[in-house]
């Protein structure tokens, strides 16, 4: 099937209300820079998420959160539910990112709640999944997919309420990139599972490559076979990073 792309920014923890002036500029200026090809998304840290979404409201953006808990309510001072986020106006919650994965202990097992968590709050849940280099020098990475998505990705994900984003832990942040045959390797070998898993859903199913995507390398990853859009970390900050990803397509 041809799958409508996706870009997606995540803000880590960078945003403060100034910040949302750049995120207007994104807003404004996604649909010309894409000319209407792809669907835009920005996740921002959870205390921005409310006024994220009247920022681009009506525009051609959404807004998402970039974690939740798994429990929709209760005594778990600090965390945020997937219920609240998407009472902020959030369409999506990233679970699994590899910098909870590794800050948070987070398991496969977790993630996999989490997912469920997202579809509970009515959302879409975008599940990251990515090797380290130790796994990618060992030969390690495509049994290191297999495992995160058998444990990460519950059995009734569809094409609808899910996107997987794979993010190779050493290309983060480090402005790294595998290669373009590492990539194809990489998101087939995705496909192949998520298929094998989900049936139909998992041939329509978007997979995001992620980790140090920028303007000057975003037309060729993207045109990999099974890339179906990007997650992009430090290229989401600023409105002209994002819009040059953008307007690759
Ligand atoms: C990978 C990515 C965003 P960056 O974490 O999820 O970040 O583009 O800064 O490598």
């Amino acid at each position: 099937p041809s799958i409508r792309p996706l870009v997606a920014g995540n803000w880590k923890m960078n945003g403060l209300s100034a910040d949302l002036e750049e995120l207007k500029a994104m807003a404004t200026g996604f649909e010309e820079a894409c000319g209407g090809a792809v669907d835009g998304l920005i996740c921002t840290p959870a205390t921005l998420i409310e006024r994220a979404a009247r920022t681009v409201e009506g525009q051609g953006l959404s807004v998402g959160g970039e974690d939740c808990h798994a429990k929709e309510s209760g005594a778990h001072t600090g965390d945020v539910s997937a219920e609240m986020i998407a009472d902020c106006g959030a369409s999506h919650i990233i679970v699994g990112h590899s910098e909870r994965r590794t800050d948070h202990g987070e398991s496969s097992q977790t993630v996999a709640e989490k997912a469920k968590a997202v579809w509970r709050g009515g959302l879409v849940a975008i599940i990251c999944v990515g090797e380290t280099e130790a796994q990618r020098k060992a030969g390690e990475t495509l049994e290191v997919l297999d495992e995160q998505i058998a444990g990460s990705v519950p059995g009734n994900a569809t094409a609808d309420n899910m996107v997987v984003a794979y993010e190779p832990v050493w290309a983060i942040g480090t402005g790294l990139t595998p290669t373009v045959d590492d990539v194809a390797e990489a998101h087939a070998h995705i496909r192949a599972r998520l298929v094998e898993r989900l049936g139909e859903h998992g041939e329509a199913v978007r997979i995001l490559y992620g980790g140090s995507v920028k303007p000057s390398n975003a037309a060729e990853l993207m045109a990999v076979d099974n890339v179906n859009g990007a997650l992009i970390g430090g290229a989401s900050l600023k409105a002209q990073d994002f819009l040059g990803i953008a307007a690759t397509y």
